[in-house]
Order: structure tokens, then sequence, then C-alpha cells
């Protein structure tokens, strides 16, 4: 019984490690960017397909976070979906991983990059500082504002930046 549940458990395990693709996404090459107010540093132009980690150190005063975004291949430049809806600009482009980091600490993400434009995008409202960051903010709350021009988030004070993997 206790055998059974070990193989059950571990057996995938065992299989994913000798392969090189296992279903999902596997720490990969290493992307390290840093956030401040209210840019990202270290982001390359371009980027080799295949498994990425995406790290974010956080040397700002507020939260950041490193949002990714695969963007359709009938945009011109991501600024071009500032100026649309909600729901207009998420008909435009699509979410491949994000991590959100408190000042002075470094989170990550592992994504599997296709050829394609992605940008990547800072969304946490302008003023957020750790006490309230994780906790405080609903994510499904932060997602509905990105693309309203009212808002008042890092994106809007310029937190993107555009890069091409292939
Ligand atoms: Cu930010």
């Amino acid at each position: 019984m206790r055998l059974a549940r070990f193989f059950r458990v571990a057996l995938p395990a065992v299989l994913c490690a000798g392969l090189a693709a296992c279903g999902g996404s596997e720490a990969g090459r290493p992307v390290d960017v840093t956030a401040r107010e209210y840019a990202f540093q270290g982001l390359p132009a371009t980027l080799e397909p295949g498994d990425v980690t995406f790290s974010v150190d956080n040397m700002g005063t507020e939260v950041h976070e490193l949002h990714v975004f695969k963007l359709d291949e009938d945009v011109e430049a991501f600024s071009e979906l500032l100026d649309l809806s909600q729901d207009e600009a998420q008909d435009r482009m699509s979410t491949v991983g994000m991590a959100m980091a408190d000042p002075g600490n470094t989170e990550s993400f592992d994504a599997e990059m296709s050829p394609g434009r992605y940008a990547a995008v800072c969304l946490i409202p302008v003023g957020t500082m750790p006490e309230e960051g994780h906790s405080g903010h609903d994510m499904e709350e932060m997602e509905d504002m990105v693309f309203d021009p009212h808002a008042d988030n890092h994106m809007r004070r310029g937190m993107f930046a555009e890069f091409t993997v292939g």
C-alpha cells in the first residue's frame, strides 16, 4: 500500500528528470531583471526560444512585479494597447507568467518561451508598500484596472518593456 503510493507519486518525477521536456515549464536559462520606480533594467531585447527562468530583483521602495505577456501577431507595439479598453487589450495578448517582489526581495517564475513578441509589465498601483502589497491587493482587482486609462499604476508611469523571442 505504502509502496504503491510511493510509486504513484515518485515515478512521474523520475521519468521527468530524464526528459528534456515533460509538460509545463521547468527551470531554464536565467533572465534576471531589476525593478525600480518605474522601470525594468537588464531585460534583453531578444531571447532564444525555450525554457527560461525570469527573476525580478526589486531594488526600489515600492512593491513591483514582472508580468510577461505574449503579444498577438497583429500588435505593432505594446504601447498601442494602452489606448484600448481592458477587454480589447486582453484580446491581443496573453499572460505567460508573473512574479511579484517586495523591496529588497527577488522572486522568479519559469516559462517556456515560443517565438514571438512579448511585453514585460508592472501593474502594481503607484504607492504600494510591502505591508499592503501581497495580501492587500486582490489580483483580479489589479487585473481589472490594468488598462483603465485613469489607473495610476506603474505601467502608466512607463514601467513596461518589449522583447522578442526567436
Ligand atoms: Cu512596479
